[in-house]
């Protein structure tokens, strides 16, 4: 059977994961970064400290989270997309207690266990506050936040916007914003173009847990698809895509090799030097933000950034 019919009869992961490993040059969807393991090593690198993007933005939380509340009008529905274990959280949601004494925090992720984790938290810090987790992946389509009442905070922080291509980043905006009502907005966290020897490690750390979180990608190949990538026979690598303004993750092969996935019935020869692209990172300018605000029909209410201007989180209208 060609892939190209194969791919017919695949779940949506499967035939992705098909469908990149037999392009020329090889991809993997991002997406597949964040099982228990990945996600787990996505924690550490919150806390690595060459990658400066979360405590970046948390400094700007500590600064302006009670201007963000306000100038969000007092909403007292909170959702978080993507929202981990809420660490960063905890800080809008203190700032909007001060404003509203009953609020209401919906958080979303695919991971049930990392929602959890943020229930407990917030349950323990906060018990003012009424948590109502949301196991959903929000980039599909869902009448969810649409149906919630009252006036509403959509947290999309930690700059999760830039691992989507600028059109599918648009597009999510779009979708977004038309579950939104008017008058309730939207925080969006993105991370600013800067210095290229500043970007480069926040990739690739010296302890290696980026490398790791890359090559973890093969590793869940081995487990759901019974696949027998040899992890030693990959090197991660990194780099600054000047032109797309994007950092880039890829796995380089280290020498000539095949490599079967069983699950899929399906062998891939790499050759020496050969990648597979497996994330991109975009960065971006005070335009691009400006941007995909204005192609998903978001006007700029107002914007906060750190000193070093690295980080910006911007309050968007709907
Ligand atoms: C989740 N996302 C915003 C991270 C980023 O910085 O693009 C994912 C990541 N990839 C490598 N390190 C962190």
């Amino acid at each position: 059977m060609s892939v190209k019919s194969l791919a017919l009869f695949l779940d949506g992961n499967s035939r992705e994961v098909l469908q990149g490993l037999t392009s020329l040059p090889k991809s993997l969807p991002a997406k597949l970064f964040y099982d228990a393991a990945g996600s787990a090593l996505f924690e550490q690198i919150t806390d690595l400290p060459e990658y400066y993007l979360t405590s970046t933005e948390q400094s700007i939380f500590e600064r302006y989270a009670p201007e963000m509340v306000q100038a969000a009008g007092g909403a007292s529905t909170i959702v978080e997309l993507g929202a981990g274990t809420a660490r960063k959280t905890m800080l809008i949601l203190r700032a909007a207690l001060a404003l509203h004494p009953a609020i209401r925090f919906i958080p979303v992720d695919v991971s049930g266990f990392a929602l959890e984790v943020a229930e407990n938290r917030v349950r323990a810090e906060l018990p003012q506050v009424a948590v109502h987790p949301l196991v959903m992946d929000y980039t599909q389509r869902s009448s969810a936040l649409a149906e919630l009442s009252g006036r509403k905070l959509v947290l999309f922080i930690g700059s999760s916007i830039g691992n989507f291509e600028p059109m599918a980043a648009s597009a999510l905006l779009r979708r977004l914003r038309s579950s939104l009502a008017p008058g309730d907005s939207l925080l969006l966290g993105t991370d600013m173009r800067k210095p290229v020897e500043a970007l480069l490690p926040a990739y690739d750390d010296s302890a290696g847990v980026t490398a790791q979180f890359n090559l973890n990608v093969l590793a869940r190949l081995n487990r759901e698809y019974d696949a027998d990538f040899v992890l030693t026979q990959f090197d991660h690598r990194v780099l600054w895509n000047e032109r797309a303004s994007r950092i880039e993750m890829h796995l380089e092969s280290c020498c000539d090799q095949v490599v079967n996935i069983n699950a899929l019935d399906i062998s891939i020869p790499f050759a020496r030097g050969e990648t597979i692209h497996t994330e991109n990172s975009y960065k971006f300018s005070p335009i691009m933000i400006e941007s995909i605000a204005s192609n998903a029909g978001f006007q700029i209410e107002q914007a906060w950034c750190d000193e070093r201007n690295w980080f910006t989180i911007t309050l968007l209208r709907a």
